[in-house]
């Protein structure tokens, strides 16, 4: 059924970020919606999603989906990736009056001038800037010299300087995770307690984190025997959400093991191994092959943390690297 016009008041629009080749099948695609999200939510039909969280929801003629909402103004859909289900959402937000968002992926024939502005003020990290005003003199040497310019994959994870990336961290139970991401955010967005599951909601918030601004996710803790129906399906969904993040924070504490992912997650996603509360044990830890040590409590290996998640998602040999970025192509 078709409705009404969009009210002047409302402005949302969206894009499709995983552009590129066809998705294999059981894939995700993620939409991303800009704008006035709330009203956008009721003319799709959408139970609502308050800032800062995730969660299941069905999308009436669409799909069932993972909505993760990281600030009010901008909310991530995660419907699955088959193109009659893309065709579905493209018709259901244009019956909305959701409009697509025309940006730096607009490419054609704009002016380097028009992409960059519009590149500037989609930008979400610190340190797209300079390297952003840059580019015009980059693409000059490079015009007739392609050796002068990045390559697709390289400019593919440049594009995460505008488009944040997803990180999950996933874990046993009362481990620390939630105040692990207190501590990296300096404020309470995740509740704290000292008892198995007390995060059962998702929650998404977005962080700089050594300059890159990514889309941080702490999942309810993962454990061998759920308590209930609602934890096995909490628990399903951090390991979902976990299987298509950009790079997995595969958490334990000194007495835990690290959580064994069942089934395991895709090879081909990013994993750091992280040991919080290292606090409570000054030497090695049980939990053997750790790439950081991080105490919430004492703030050591934070800013090591934050380094390593930038390190991982932008290496810094890219970001020093001195040939042209293709910015505004999201499928280069
Ligand atoms: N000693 C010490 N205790 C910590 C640290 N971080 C968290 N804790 C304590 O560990 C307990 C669990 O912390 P949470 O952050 O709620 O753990 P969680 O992994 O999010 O737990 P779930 O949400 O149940 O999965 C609380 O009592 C915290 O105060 C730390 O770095 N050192
Ligand atoms: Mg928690």
């Amino acid at each position: 059924m078709e409705r009404d016009p969009a009210p002047a008041c409302m402005s949302v629009a969206w894009f499709h970020v995983s552009a590129g080749p066809p998705a294999p099948s059981g894939a995700l695609a993620i939409l991303e919606l800009t704008g006035a999200v709330d009203e956008a939510l009721v003319r799709l039909g959408v139970r609502a999603v308050a800032p800062g969280q995730v969660g299941l929801r069905h999308w009436p003629g669409v799909d069932d989906l993972v909505v993760a909402r990281f600030e009010p103004g901008h909310a991530m859909f995660f419907p699955h990736a088959s193109p009659v289900i893309l065709a579905q959402a493209c018709a259901a937000f244009e019956s909305a009056g959701v409009a697509r968002r025309s940006g730096v992926q607009a490419g054609g024939s704009m002016s380097m001038h028009a992409r960059l502005s519009l590149a500037l003020a989609e930008s979400r990290s610190p340190l797209a800037i300079d390297l952003l005003l840059d580019q015009p003199r980059r693409w000059d040497l490079a015009e007739h010299d392609p050796s002068r310019r990045l390559s697709p994959e390289a400019s593919r994870v440049l594009r995460r300087l505008i488009d944040p990336p997803i990180v999950v961290a996933i874990g046993p139970p009362n481990i620390g995770k939630s105040s692990t991401l207190n501590a990296l955010c300096g404020r309470a967005v995740s509740i704290v307690a000292d008892e198995p599951g007390t995060t059962r909601d998702h929650v998404g918030v977005s962080l700089n984190l050594a300059g890159l601004v990514v889309r941080y996710i702490d999942t309810p803790g993962v454990s061998a025997a759920p308590r209930d129906a609602l934890d096995a399906q909490a628990q399903r969904l951090a390991i979902d959400l976990a299987r298509r993040a950009d790079l997995v924070l595969l958490c334990a504490d000194p007495t835990s093991e690290l959580v064994v992912l069942a089934p395991p997650l895709d090879g081909s996603i990013p994993v750091l191994r992280v040991c919080l509360r290292s606090d409570l044990d000054p030497g090695p830890t049980r939990a053997s092959g750790n790439d950081l040590r991080v105490s919430a409590k004492t703030g050591d290996g934070l800013a090591e943390l934050a380094v390593a998640v930038r390190e991982r998602l932008v290496p810094g040999s890219l970001l020093a690297d001195d040939r042209a970025w293709a910015f505004w192509d999201v499928r280069a």
